[in-house]
């Protein structure tokens, strides 16, 4: 009957437009998820201290989910391209965070609520127009952070302002800065990928790994597998209706 609302013609239909709207999500996931690096990090930043001579820290990030060796990783500086080298027999855990401070940072920290860094050696960040970096033991650079416009090292753009005595510049775990990715948001453009954190947190190998984010959230699916099973239903209900005609 031309007349009926849901034909056979109307269920393909329907059929159509679910896959098409599963497929929208898919990409929206894998879009929403572009800008998360599949390499470790630098998370979060602390180069302006109240303590210069004790506090400053850098914290590493990985977001994969394997434990990758970092000995002889080196932070580089404006101060020299081996500001601080990772000891041998460090590893960075999957989703976990690895924190290198400035010597005597266990007794110098700005604020005595903060983890004691995983490594400590004298390091010296430029408060403005600076930059850090993350070399790989082959020397190869993993990730760079520059803050202040006349920063000379930075990806894409430098972030800016420079942060303030007390601030932390802190990587964003994605666009909206919505979900558990953990700090991992890199699209290779310092300018979009951090903000300043006024309550800075170091986290050190022992903070708690970042839980993985569900594929697709488990209540997306649901839904769609309570559709499928309203539509065959319909099916077999025109099927019979048409059979009695
Ligand atoms: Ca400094
Ligand atoms: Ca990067
Ligand atoms: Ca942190």
């Amino acid at each position: 009957m031309g007349g009926r609302l849901f034909n056979r013609g109307g269920s393909r239909s329907i059929t159509f437009v679910l896959f098409v709207a599963l497929g929208l999500i898919v990409g929206a996931a894998q879009v929403a998820n572009a800008g998360i690096a599949g390499h470790v990090v630098i998370s979060e930043i602390y180069p302006n201290a109240e303590n210069e001579t004790g506090s400053e820290w850098i914290e590493l990030y990985n977001p994969t989910d394997s434990n990758i060796g970092i000995s002889g990783w080196t932070i580089g500086t404006p101060t020299s391209p081996s500001d601080a080298t990772i000891p041998e027999g460090s590893t960075i855990k999957a989703r976990s965070f690895f924190l290198i401070a400035d010597t005597d940072f266990s007794t110098k920290k700005d604020n005595s609520s903060w983890p004691n860094a995983d490594h400590e050696e004298t390091i010296s960040f430029g408060n403005t127009n600076s930059w850090a970096y993350l070399n790989n033991s082959a020397d190869t650079t993993i990730d760079t952070v520059g803050w202040g416009s006349e920063a000379e090292k930075y990806e894409g753009s430098p972030f800016t302002p420079n942060p303030s005595s007390g601030k932390s510049l802190q990587r964003k775990d994605n666009a909206t800065q919505i979900g558990t990715h953990g700090p991992a948001w890199d699209t290779d453009d310092n300018s979009a990928d951090f903000f300043i954190q006024d309550s800075p947190n170091p986290q050190n190998s022992g903070a708690e790994p970042v839980p993985p984010l569900p594929e697709l959230p488990s209540i997306v699916l649901f839904a769609f597998g309570l559709l499928v099973v309203a539509m065959y239903m319909y099916r077999r209900e025109a099927k019979r209706r048409e059979g009695n005609e």
